[in-house]
């Protein structure tokens, strides 16, 4: 398998998943900023020149949840199957982490990709910051008593990855305890080790944490 990959980017939920469930990969690196996602090469594998792509059994698949759905029903494993009672509650925190993921992107955007300055939005980094906090608030209720995102590890968990130490890049852990404490176990996890030192280090972010700016200044 190829995993077409960028570091700190949403790669990472493939990587941690292939981790998981012991298989190899090759990684081939691009970057988010230097024009290459946009090659007829690169749209050959994700025609929205999106990354991650995974490149196996014969073709390329593009979406990361898309990625992570194929593998673990190839490998019958780390996924309720259809029928099952949590079926429901995979699909929708799967697809949760996207809608989640898309507020980061956009917080990304405006913090550290749009430049100069002056052409970010304030209000709009106002409200997409409450937006990720709607999202947190509903994870660490969702998480409150519980290990995992299912009644077991799965891949809804690895579908966090990426999201899951981004999100406090623009919120304040001590408010979220019950999210902070999954952070750390998900972290602490050793495909989840082994998965960060393949992927590489983080290549967005320069700082802990991102405040909002005063709208004066
Ligand atoms: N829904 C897609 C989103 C993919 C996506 O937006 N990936 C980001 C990196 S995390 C990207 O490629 N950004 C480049 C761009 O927006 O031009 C997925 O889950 O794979």
């Amino acid at each position: 398998m190829i995993l077409h990959h960028v570091p700190g980017s949403r790669s990472l939920r493939v990587l941690w998943l292939i981790e998981e469930l012991g298989l190899d990969c090759e990684l081939r690196l691009w970057s988010l900023t230097d024009g290459s996602l946009r090659s007829p090469e690169f749209r050959a594998l994700s025609p929205a020149g999106r990354i991650p792509a995974l490149e196996t059994d014969g073709r390329a698949i593009f979406e990361s949840g898309a990625i992570l759905q194929y593998l673990t029903e190839r490998e019958g494993r780390l996924a309720p199957p259809p029928g099952d009672p949590e079926r429901a509650d995979f699909l929708e925190w799967m697809h949760f982490s996207e809608t989640q993921a898309c507020i980061l992107q956009a917080l990304n955007i405006h913090h550290i990709f749009l430049r100069p300055e002056s052409a970010r939005s304030i209000p709009l980094m106002r409200l997409d910051t409450k937006r990720l906090a709607v999202t947190a608030r509903a994870l660490d209720k969702h998480l409150t008593g519980r290990q995992t995102l299912l009644s077991a590890f799965s891949a809804a968990d690895c579908m966090q990855g990426f999201n899951i130490e981004a999100v406090f890049r623009f919120l304040p852990a001590a408010d979220y305890p019950a999210l902070a404490a999954y952070r750390d176990r998900m972290t602490a996890r050793p495909a989840y080790r082994r998965a960060l030192a393949r992927a590489g280090g983080d290549a967005i972010y320069e700082h802990d944490f991102y405040e909002v700016p005063d709208a004066t200044g």
